[in-house]
C-alpha cells in the first residue's frame, strides 16, 4: 500500500487487527500464484496496484467520492444495471467475496450447507472485512438463487441498506415485463436515492461508457485464443475480477493499453506458454476475488486457462445505443440484461449454445465445469451439459478452502492427460 490508511478503515468500523492478518494472507497469496509467473505483460502491473491497494486507494477515492455527494451503490449480481447507477452519477462496485473468511459468523445467521460466496459477503460484513460494504449507500440484490433471496433478507436485517431486484425465472413475454418494470423501478428508486434525474443525455453517456468496458474485455477474450497465448488465464480473470471495482474509464482505457501491448506479442509469437499447450475452458459459477484456486491447479499443470463466469457472461451482449428517449434507453438496457443466461433460469438452452461457441472461439480442447458447493443451478446443469456436449468434459464441485486442493490436481492433472 502507498500510505497508512487505518484512520479510514477505523472511521468504517473495520476491525484493523483481523483486517490486518487478512491482507497478509492475500499479499502473500498474491505473490505466489500472480507474482510467481514468468513473462507477464507489463500492462499487468496496472492491474497488480490495483490490488495492491484495493482497501486502501480504491476506498480512499469512494470516500472522497462520497464527501462530493456522489453515492456507492453495492451489487452481487451481473443482472444489476450498471448503467443506471453511473446515469445518476453512482459508483458500482461488486461485493462478491471469494474467500473463506467469516464463515463461523456467517453460519449463525445461514445454514453451514450454504454456498460459499454467500457465506463469504455475509462473512466479510460480519467479521467487520469490508471497507466496500460500509462505504455503500444502497446495497442491491436480485431473485436469482434460493440461497440469495433468503440470505438478502437477513443481510438487511445486519446493513438496513438492501434493495431487492425480482429477476424472473423464465424468459417469456410476461417475464419481460416483469423484468421492464422491475428496471423503471429501480431507475426511481436511484433518482430517489441521489435526487438526480436520469436524461436521455446522462443515459446516453452510461450505456457508452458501460458498453466500452464491455468492449476492452471483449477483445482481451478475443486475444487469448491465439496460440501461443499471450497472457495467462489467471491474469485474465484478475482484470475481470477487477472490472467490478474500478473506475470504468480508467479500467477501460488500462485493458485497452493491455490489449494493445498483447496483440504486439501475437504479432511476435511470443506467448506465456509454449505454442500448443492443452487449453480448457471453464464454466459455471462466479469467480469472485480472491478465488483463484481452479486456475491455479490448472495452469500450475501446464495447460492455459479461458473461463466464461466472471467473464463472458458479464460482457458477451452489449447494449444498444440507438434510441432517442429514456424510456427506450431503459427498453434496450432491459433486453440486454434478459439475455444472460445465468441458470438460475429455466430452461436455460442458451448457456450450453454460449459454452459451446466459446470453446470453439477460444480453441479450447476440453471444458471443467466448475460449480460452488450447495450452488444447486450450476450444479445440475453441469449434469444436463454433460448428456448434450460431444467433447471432453468434466465436473468440479469446491468450495473456497484449500482442503481438497491436491485430490483436484490429481483429477484435473488426469483429465489434462487424456486430452493430450
Ligand atoms: S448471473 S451466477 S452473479 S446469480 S449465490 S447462484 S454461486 S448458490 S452467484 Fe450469480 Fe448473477 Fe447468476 Fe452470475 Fe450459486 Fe451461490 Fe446462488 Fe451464486
Amino acid at each position: 500500500m502507498t500510505k497508512d490508511y487505518s484512520q479510514l478503515w477505523e472511521s468504517l468500523g473495520i476491525n484493523l487487527e483481523k483486517h490486518d492478518g487478512l491482507l497478509t494472507v492475500l499479499s502473500d497469496a498474491y505473490k505466489n500464484i500472480y507474482l510467481s509467473q514468468e513473462n507477464r505483460p507489463q500492462g499487468m502491473k496496472y492491474f497488480d496496484f490495483v490490488i495492491s491497494e484495493v482497501h486502501g486507494l480504491r476506498i480512499e477515492e469512494l470516500y472522497e467520492a462520497k464527501k462530493n455527494k456522489r453515492k456507492v451503490i453495492g451489487t452481487f449480481c451481473v443482472y444489476v444495471p450498471e448503467e443506471l447507477i453511473l446515469a445518476v452519477d453512482g459508483i458500482f462496485v461488486g461485493l462478491c467475496a471469494g474467500a473463506e473468511i467469516g464463515f463461523e459468523e456467517a453460519e449463525k445467521y445461514v445454514p453451514r450447507n450454504t454456498c460459499a460466496l454467500i457465506k463469504a459477503f455475509m462473512g466479510f460484513k460480519l467479521a467487520g472485512l469490508c471497507p466496500y460494504v460500509e462505504m455503500t449507500d444502497l446495497i442491491v440484490g436480485e431473485t436469482t438463487c434460493d440461497g440469495k433471496k433468503k440470505a438478502y433478507e437477513i443481510f438487511n436485517d445486519i446493513t438496513k441498506k438492501m434493495y431487492v431486484m425480482e429477476i424472473p425465472n423464465m424468459k417469456n413475454e410476461s417475464d419481460r415485463i416483469l423484468w421492464l418494470n422491475e428496471v423503471e423501478k429501480f431507475k426511481i428508486k436511484l433518482e430517489n436515492l441521489t435526487g438526480k434525474k436520469i436524461t436521455l443525455d446522462n443515459l446516453k453517456k452510461a450505456v457508452n461508457i458501460v458498453n466500452e468496458k464491455r468492449k476492452a474485455l471483449k477483445r482481451l477474450s478475443k486475444l487469448r485464443a491465439y496460440d501461443p497465448v499471450p497472457i495467462s488465464g489467471l491474469d485474465a480473470l484478475l482484470v475481470n475480477q477487477i472490472s467490478f471495482y474500478d473506475d470504468p474509464i480508467r479500467f477501460t482505457q488500462k485493458v485497452n493499453e493491455l490489449c494493445d501491448e498483447l496483440e504486439e506479442r501475437v504479432k511476435r509469437g511470443e506467448g506465456v506458454f509454449p505454442k500448443g499447450k492443452t487449453r480448457i475452458l471453464i464454466a459455471g459459477s462466479p469467480f469472485a476475488i480472491p478465488n483463484w484456486k481452479l486456475h491455479a491447479i490448472i495452469e500450475n499443470s501446464g495447460a492455459v486457462v479461458e473461463e466464461s463466469c466472471v467473464g463472458s457472461r458479464n460482457y458477451r451482449e452489449l447494449t444498444d445505443e440507438q434510441f432517442s428517449t429514456v424510456e427506450e434507453g431503459i427498453q434496450k438496457i432491459a433486453s440486454r440484461y434478459l439475455t444472460i443466461d445465468c441458470a438460475c433460469f429455466t430452461p436455460n438452452s442458451e448457456r450450453i449454445d454460449n459454452i459451446k461457441k466459446l470453446k470453439k472461439e477460444l480453441n479450447a480442447n476440453g471444458v471443467i465445469h466448475y460449480s460452488l458447493q450447495f450452488c444447486t443451478p450450476y450444479m445440475m446443469e453441469a449434469f444436463k451439459i454433460e448428456k448434450l456436449i460431444d467433447f471432453p468434459y468434466m465436473r468440479i464441485e469446491t468450495d473456497y478452502s484449500m482442503e481438497d486442493f491436491g485430490q483436484l490436481k490429481t483429477r484435473i492433472e488426469a483429465f489434462l492427460e487424456t486430452l493430450q
